[in-house]
C-alpha cells in the first residue's frame, strides 16, 4: 500500500494503468540495431481482452531511485528495464523524479502470454498520466518499444501492425481495425508452465549469428505483413490464417536452423498443431500461432471456440486452456 505524501501529490503526480497482452500473427524475430532495440521486421498482432496488466506507477522528488515491485514484492530480474523505460520516459518529458511502481498480471506470467508487452505498455501509460505528459500514443509506443519490441503493440487494441518506416530507422505503430469490428476469439494451450529456457532477446541474437535462413526470415516479412494487412481488412479469415501460420512457422525455422538450434516446442505443442490442422482441415475456423516458448494459440472464429477450447483441452499433456476475447489499448483507470 503506497501512502501518498500529501493529497496534491496523490492528484498530480500519481496513476494507474491497465494493459493487455497481444499475440503477434505477423512474427516479430530480429534487430537491426541491439542498442535501439529496433525491429528487423515489422509484426502485425492481436490485442487480447481477458489478460491484464495493472501498473501504478507513483513519481516522488524525495525517492533516491527507482522502485519496482511485481505482485507485492521485490523482482529483481526486471528492476533494471523497468528503470531504464523509466528513464527513456523522463528523457523524453523533461522529468527528474524517480518512481515507485506496483505491478501485477490477473494472468500467469509464466505462460508464454508476453507479459513483458503488457506490462510496458501498461507502466508508460501510467507514468504519462501520473505526469499529465499527453504524449499521443505513437510516441508512447516508442518509449514501450525500447523496452521491449512487442510493448508498442499493447499501446493498442483491436489488430495492430507495426511497420518500419525510414528504411527501417524507425517504427510506427497503429490500429489497423477496432476488436468489435472483427471479434475473433483465441484459446491459449498451456503446455509447460515453466519458465523459457531461452529469453527472447538472446535468442533473436542467437538466431541473427547463426541461422543461414535468417536474411530468407527478414526479406519474406513485407510480403507477409501485406497479405495479413489485406486479409484483415477484408475480415478473410482463411487469407488470415494461412499467412499467420506460414509466418508462425517460418520463424521456428530460423530459430531451428540457428546453431546451437532454438527449440521452443515440445511434444504436446506438436500435437496441438496436429489437431488444430485437423479441425482446419474439416471447416473449423481456427489456425495457431506459437511464440517462443512451448504454449499453443489457436485464433478462431467465436462459433468455433467451444469446440476448440475442448478439444484443446482433452489434448494429453495440455495443463488448462484460457480463453480470451479482443481488447482495448493500454489506458488509464482509476484506482
Ligand atoms: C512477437 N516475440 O512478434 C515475437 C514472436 C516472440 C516470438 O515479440 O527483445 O520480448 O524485448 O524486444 O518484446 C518477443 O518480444 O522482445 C516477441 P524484445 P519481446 O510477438
Amino acid at each position: 500500500m503506497i501512502v501518498p505524501r500529501d493529497p496534491h501529490e496523490r492528484t498530480m503526480k500519481q496513476a494507474t494503468a491497465i494493459a493487455h497482452p497481444n499475440i503477434a500473427l505477423v512474427k516479430y524475430w530480429g534487430k537491426s540495431d541491439v542498442e535501439q532495440n529496433l525491429p528487423a521486421v515489422g509484426s502485425l498482432s492481436i490485442t487480447l481482452d481477458g489478460l491484464t496488466t495493472t501498473t501504478r506507477v507513483r513519481f516522488d522528488e524525495s525517492l533516491t531511485a527507482d522502485r519496482f515491485l511485481f505482485a507485492g514484492g521485490e523482482a529483481p530480474g526486471m528492476a533494471g528495464r523497468v528503470t531504464a523505460c523509466l528513464g527513456d520516459f523522463r528523457h523524453r518529458v523533461g522529468a527528474t523524479a524517480y518512481a515507485e511502481v506496483e505491478s501485477d498480471n490477473n494472468f500467469p506470467t509464466a505462460a508464454g502470454l508476453a507479459s513483458s508487452a503488457s506490462g510496458f505498455a501498461a507502466l508508460v501509460v501510467a507514468a504519462d498520466a501520473a505526469l499529465g505528459a499527453g504524449l499521443h500514443p505513437g510516441e508512447l509506443a516508442e518509449i514501450a518499444r525500447r523496452a521491449s519490441g512487442s510493448a508498442a503493440r499493447s499501446i493498442f487494441g483491436g489488430f495492430v501492425e507495426l511497420s518500419l518506416v525510414d528504411g527501417g530507422r524507425g517504427i510506427e505503430t497503429r490500429q489497423i481495425l477496432e476488436p468489435a469490428a472483427w471479434p475473433l476469439a483465441v484459446v491459449v494451450a498451456v503446455t509447460d508452465s515453466g519458465p523459457k529456457a531461452v529469453g527472447s532477446t538472446d535468442g533473436m541474437l542467437l538466431t541473427e549469428r547463426t541461422s543461414p535462413y535468417y536474411p530468407a526470415w527478414v526479406a519474406s516479412s513485407p510480403a507477409d505483413l501485406a497479405e495479413a494487412h489485406s486479409a484483415v481488412e477484408r475480415r478473410d479469415f482463411e487469407a488470415l490464417a494461412a499467412v499467420s501460420e506460414s509466418s508462425c512457422l517460418k520463424m521456428h525455422s530460423v530459430m531451428l536452423s540457428a546453431r546451437p538450434a532454438l527449440v521452443y516446442w515440445n511434444g504436446t505443442t506438436v500435437d496441438c498443431i496436429h489437431l488444430l490442422r485437423g479441425l482446419r482441415a474439416v471447416g473449423v475456423p481456427v489456425f495457431f500461432t506459437i511464440d517462443a516458448g512451448p504454449q499453443v494459440k489457436a485464433i478462431c472464429l467465436p462459433e468455433a471456440l467451444e469446440r476448440v477450447g475442448r478439444e484443446l483441452a482433452g489434448v494429453p499433456g495440455v495443463e488448462r486452456v484460457l480463453v480470451s476475447g479482443l481488447g482495448g489499448g493500454a489506458r488509464p483507470v482509476a484506482g
